[in-house]
């Protein structure tokens, strides 16, 4: 078994084909391997969405909890054995909607969780409804006139409430930096908020109308 394999169950992934998730997997899988962290160390916690599926493609200890739930769930798990590598994994609307004042929390108290954000800009299991960071007037199937609202910048809420922790953007656009940045992530000693912007090839187009 190959170094990688070890993080890997098998299973095909369910995601579009060029969906932005295979990129995050495959980047969490490389940073897995080369850090040789033992798979009963990580448990990572998934939010419901196409980003949240995830959950039956990394082999490792993991829950899949409800939308917007992951950093609580995620945070029990930490403070409970603060010796294990503890992710969220999840998406714009989960981890930025329903899920906001939990993320605002984890940061406040620096609790040490690696977050990955695959912001796509959408609801996209459901088939594409807006989500906190859907542009403003893009059109999506909820908001068929344009968005009217402000899209949130949860990088820069995140850094406003604290500073210390690591909170970046990263984008699918550029894979390099992608996994470096999932490394530094990884590394980082304290809460750390890696947003990646994807577009969702099933729905994305409707922003750009
Ligand atoms: C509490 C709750 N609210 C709403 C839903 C319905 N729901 C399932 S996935 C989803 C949207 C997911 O969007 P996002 O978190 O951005 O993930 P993506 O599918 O875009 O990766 C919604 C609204 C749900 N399952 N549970
Ligand atoms: S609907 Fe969008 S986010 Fe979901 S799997 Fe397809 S491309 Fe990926
Ligand atoms: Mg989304």
């Amino acid at each position: 078994m190959s170094n990688l394999s070890k993080y890997q169950t098998g299973k095909i992934p369910t995601w579009c084909s060029g969906c932005g998730n295979f990129l995050l997997i495959s980047g969490l899988q490389k940073c897995f391997a080369d850090q040789n962290i033992d798979t009963e160390n990580i448990v990572a916690v998934y939010d419901i969405g196409c980003a949240g599926n995830m959950a039956d493609f990394i082999h490792a200890y993991g829950l899949h909890t409800l939308h917007g739930r992951v950093v609580p769930v995620a945070m029990g798990v930490k403070l409970y054995n603060p010796k294990l590598t503890v992710l969220c994994i999840g998406g714009d609307g989960g981890i930025y909607g329903e899920g906001l004042n939990h993320l605002i929390t984890a940061a406040r108290a620096n609790i040490d969780l690696k977050v990955f954000v695959s912001n796509n800009f959408l609801y996209s299991l459901t088939t594409g409804q807006t989500s906190p960071t859907t542009p403003y007037q893009a059109k999506t199937k909820s908001t068929p006139q344009g968005s009217p609202l402000i899209p949130l910048r949860a990088i820069e809420l995140i850094k406003k409430v604290n500073p210390k922790v690591f909170a970046k953007t990263a984008t699918n656009q550029k894979p390099k930096e992608l996994f470096a940045k999932i490394k530094q992530a990884m590394e980082f000693k304290g809460f750390a908020l890696l947003d990646i912007e994807t577009e969702c090839v099933a729905f994305g187009k409707q922003l750009k109308q």
